[in-house]
């Protein structure tokens, strides 16, 4: 079928809960993918940085295939003989005493919350029932209803009410209000080191530090979802490491498989991990042989080829490239290693045009709220690549008309 026949059968029969591109994809290798009509174009959005490793990177399909012919799933009645290794390497690399496998980051959020309020009542003593956790304005940590509960944002918690109690928003990036939030019932403070779809948000220089501090200081649970700024993504291997910064729980997903299979982890030391016993917590597939199996060959991936190194490089490469250009449309230039977002001003008509645009010269991108494009490249991405993928950017930005924003209509009608 051609992609107008795929993408017709898609809208009869598919829930229309996205409004993506209307490009079909069928390959994807390394940077690259093909529609059905074999156009080919540069992936800079890799999944929303699950697939940092490159599309269906050899390594990580091969542990896929020979682990799915052996043994795929045993529930966690039984023991497997990867779930074990997977752990191990998983703790060593993060520098943690243990970990807890899930399948979706929604999950593992979930999970982070289940934790940090079962700590808050049987560690720190908290009465039971009155945990509270700290989040941040603009947060997106998945789609469960506990977790829109707490979304600043009307499109995605409108109309799923009732919601979970206990979350407090506060403005990220602002150190002063965490402090005069705290309470001795707040458990934890839930927070992404920079903020994905919020816009690509980086926070002020020491917003990490400040919150590692007061956390400590008021015995709270520092808890970074580092599953979209994680893996290499930001230039280090967690983008907390800017800062120095290590969470008490650490939450990770995406990339963590490397866009093969849905693997989320969430890490902590024994005494707070400790408040999990059995028949508390799990998931038919968390931590399953493929799962393990897969995850493991992704993280060899990652240290191998040095991709949170190449991250940084390129990266900031890319970040000095964008913000040398001279585009009335843009009005910042934001990022951290391959995570770049640029930020068009309301005149420019919305980055959904870019991405159209960009999509026309053979790069795929995906707009984040209205006005900002998001840049996350698969982080094996070549400099060579990296160029071309740079000047398809500037060459649409540079011909961007602002457009006159559509004259508002006052109260009294005139235009
Ligand atoms: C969609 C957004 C990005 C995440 C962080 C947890 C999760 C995500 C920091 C939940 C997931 C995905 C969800 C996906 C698109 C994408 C997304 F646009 F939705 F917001 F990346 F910014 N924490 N983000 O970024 O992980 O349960 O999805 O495995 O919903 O379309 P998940």
């Amino acid at each position: 079928m051609t992609s107008q026949e795929l993408i017709a059968l898609e809208e009869r029969r598919g829930a229309h809960n996205y409004h993506p591109l209307d490009v079909v994809l069928t390959r994807g290798e390394g940077v690259w993918v093909w529609d059905v009509e074999g156009r080919k174009y540069l992936d800079m959005l890799a999944a929303y940085s699950a697939v940092n490793q490159g599309h269906c990177h050899p390594r990580i399909v091969a542990a896929l295939k020979e682990q799915s012919e052996r043994l795929a799933l045993t529930s966690r009645a039984f023991r497997n003989d990867r779930l074990a290794e997977f752990y191990d390497r998983l703790c060593r690399l993060m520098g943690y005493d243990k970990a807890l496998p899930m399948n979706t980051g929604a999950e593992a959020v979930e999970t982070a919350i289940k934790m940090a309020r079962k700590w808050a009542y049987t560690v720190k003593g908290i009465p039971d029932g009155e945990a509270e956790i700290l989040v941040f304005e603009h947060n997106f940590h998945g789609r469960t209803t506990t977790i829109v509960g707490f979304s600043s944002d009307p499109q995605t918690r409108g109309g799923f009410g009732p919601f979970a109690p206990g979350f407090r928003l506060l403005p990220f990036g602002d150190a002063d209000a965490v402090e005069a939030a705290m309470h001795e019932r707040v458990a934890a403070v839930l927070a992404e080191p920079i903020q994905g779809e919020g816009g690509i948000i980086v926070p002020p220089n020491g917003f990490l530090r400040r919150l590692r501090e007061i956390c400590q200081r008021h015995n709270a649970l520092l808890m970074l979802d580092e599953i979209q700024s994680g893996l290499g993504r930001t230039g280090k291997l967690l983008a907390c490491q800017h800062e120095d910064v290590r969470p008490d729980v650490l939450i990770l997903g995406k990339a963590l498989s490397g866009g093969l299979y849905p693997v989320s982890a969430v890490l902590a030391d024994d005494p707070v991990m400790g408040v999990f016993k059995p028949g508390d917590h799990g998931s038919t597939y968390g931590g399953n042989p493929v799962a393990a199996a897969v995850a493991c060959a992704a993280l060899e991936v990652l240290v191998d080829e040095r991709l949170s190194e190449r991250s940084a490089e390129l990266g900031a490469y890319a970040l000095d490239r964008l913000r040398a250009l001279r585009a009335p449309a843009v009005k910042e230039v934001r990022g951290r290693g391959l995570w770049i977002g640029i930020e068009l001003h309301p005149e420019a008509g919305g980055a959904r045009r870019v991405c159209e645009a960009l999509e026309q010269r053979g790069l795929l991108c995906k707009e984040t709220h209205e006005h900002t494009i998001r840049l996350a490249p698969p982080l094996v991405i070549t400099r060579q690549e990296l160029d071309w993928a740079l000047d398809q950017v500037e060459a649409v930005l540079a011909a961007l008309e602002p457009h006159p924003e559509p004259a508002l209509a006052d109260a009294t009608g005139r235009g």
